[in-house]
């Protein structure tokens, strides 16, 4: 599988020009190397286009109805993390290791309670020279210190035991080194004490009773201070490292808790990446986390991951308007567009490649291409094309076909070993969609919508093979037009219905009063509805009406 593919996508409420001339452009674009290119739908098949894909033995595209670019499509998932008792050298460790900034900071069931970036380790170890105590701090227990050392153990009371501890090199004369001591104001018995083989400042540590005596260099300790040690109580280890380095890694030996930053903002994974770039638009957060659950960490997200172009690009064949692309098309790179619409608009923020040709289907252009570039078809692949062609044209018999889609199924009848007859017949015969199909389905299975300025609108249009069917349904067919028209808030919503053997529609009109009057089309005495004569085509006939009608009541440029 591809990783990023391109999805190609039909309409919404797909006919089947929109479902071929997706089908068949992934094709075109496999055979001229172009493997990430793959075909979708952004809505239900219906009985004509399950009748092309039995024919031609060809599964219907995947179906994804939202293209909407999501928290999940940038988030990064492998994340390393920490746990608040984990020490500061551990998250050194992993920062360096993977060669990040932030680590967020989980509990054993993986919550998010906060997170740890680099800089705050950075203040912890560089403090202000004005806090110079703070240099000193190391907020752990003799456990961690050992592991962090890499130490060897000779004396240890009470490993486990978390512990606000000092650190100080036993550097100075013995006659300094209590009165130092006293100075600093810190508890004897919360004392680091780091000495190399100093056995006066060894022996006076113990005795003043410090928590921890860390002897550096690897050095060997007399038996007798051993001893010593034991009967004070006082923990000794070796360190491998000099005293410099040795009192620096204890530092780090310091647990992440009380440094770890606990204001942070959780997302989910499937906001939308839109919403999330505003809201986060003022924050300075490190990192940015995505939860699910009960805080459940499963990704995390930085802000120039959100601010880096959407990686999502698709391509729109058979339609060029947002209002009719798969939901989500505005927020994704439009890549290309193949259609035979009227152009609706569709801005872009780079140059595209936009064909569109009066033609009388997208299956003809894309037949074409595949003619032109002399790419040799499948028998599949030129029955498809065919379909798409025969589909939109009405077998050639709607005022949108032209001479090119004769040319094609010339060409293309032999490759598929079917007649355009045959097919046209196996495509035209199918159910009825008024028999089949509830009057909210008649209306809703290849309805485009159209946006004319502020105004929305819908056009449905079915074909029938003649009109008897409609015979008791033109009542309820009239309310559901209503109510669509009412639940969508469109100025108006009209339904199509096409007789294919006679060439004539009947038009069904949902609107309110001013428009009504601009509709002078006769009345169909018996289905008491406008009659088109001779009108099969939405796009080159009934659209080219509305729009003059829009124009006449001042509603249009
Ligand atoms: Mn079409």
């Amino acid at each position: 599988m591809n990783k990023n593919p391109v999805y190609i996508f039909g309409h919404k409420n797909p006919d089947a020009d929109a479902i071929c001339s997706a089908i068949a452009y992934e094709t075109f674009k496999h055979a001229t190397g172009q493997e990430e290119f793959i075909a979708a739908r952004c809505g239900n098949s219906n009985a004509r286009i399950d009748a092309i894909m039995d024919y031609f033995n060809t599964p219907l595209p995947q179906f994804i109805g939202d293209v909407t670019p999501r928290i999940s499509d940038i988030m990064c998932r492998s994340v390393q993390s920490v746990k608040r008792t984990n020490t500061c050298f551990e998250a050194l460790e992993k920062i360096d290791q993977h060669d990040v900034r932030v680590l967020p900071v989980i509990d054993t069931e993986r919550r998010v309670e906060g997170l740890i970036s680099f800089f705050q380790l950075g203040e912890f170890f560089i403090p202000s020279p004005k806090e110079s105590r703070d240099l000193r701090r190391v907020h752990t227990n003799i456990d961690s210190i050992i592991r962090s050392l890499n130490a060897v153990p000779i004396h240890v009371v009470e490993k486990n035991y978390f512990e606000e501890l000092s650190v100080h090199v036993g550097a100075m004369d013995i006659r300094s080194f209590g009165e130092h001591h006293k100075k600093l104001k810190t508890p004897i018995d919360r004392s680091i004490v780091v000495v190399g083989d100093r056995s006066d400042i060894q022996k006076k540590s113990i005795e003043l009773g410090v928590r921890l005596l860390v002897i550096s260099g690897g050095l060997s300790i007399d038996p007798s201070i051993v001893e010593l040690a034991k009967a004070n109580d006082v923990s000794l280890i070796i360190s491998p490292h000099d005293s410099a380095t040795t009192s620096w890694i204890v530092r780090t030996a310091s647990q992440l808790e009380g440094l770890i930053e606990t204001k942070i903002h959780c997302y989910q994974k499937d906001d939308r990446v839109s919403s999330i770039k505003k809201r986060i638009a003022h924050l300075e957060d490190p990192l940015y986390m995505v939860v699910e659950g009960d805080k459940k960490l499963i990704g995390v997200f930085s802000k120039s991951d959100i601010l880096r172009p959407t990686r999502k690009k698709i391509v729109l064949v058979d339609h060029n308007e947002i209002s009719q692309a798969v939901d989500g098309a505005s927020e994704v790179q439009i890549l290309e567009v193949i259609d035979h619409h009227k152009l609706g608009n569709i801005p872009s923020e780079q140059p595209i490649l936009f064909i569109n040709r009066p033609v009388g289907s997208t299956c003809s252009i894309i037949a074409d291409l595949f003619r032109s570039q002399k790419i040799p078809l499948e028998p599949s692949t030129a029955g498809i094309l065919m379909s798409g062609i025969i589909s939109d044209t009405l077998l050639l018999n709607s005022p949108t076909s032209t001479a090119l889609e004769k040319e094609l199924l010339d060409w293309l009848e032999p490759i598929a070993n079917v007649s355009s007859e045959k097919l046209a017949e196996i495509i035209f015969s199918t159910g009825s969609v008024i028999l089949n199909q509830s009057p909210k389905a008649i209306i809703e299975s290849d309805c485009k919508i159209y946006s004319e300025n502020e105004l929305t609108y819908s056009v449905s249009q079915i074909e029938e093979l003649g009109f008897n069917n409609l015979k008791g349904r033109i009542k309820e067919l009239k309310s559901a037009l209503k109510s669509y028209k009412e639940e969508h808030k469109h100025f108006f919503s009209m339904l199509l219905v096409t007789d294919i053997n006679a060439h004539d529609s009947l038009l069904f009109v949902a609107c309110d009063g001013v428009l009504k009057e601009e509709i002078k089309f006769p009345t169909h005495s018996r289905f008491s509805t406008y009659l088109l004569k001779g009108v099969v085509s939405r796009k080159k006939q009934l659209l080219p009406f509305i729009s003059s009608m829009l124009k006449n009541l001042g509603l249009k440029n």
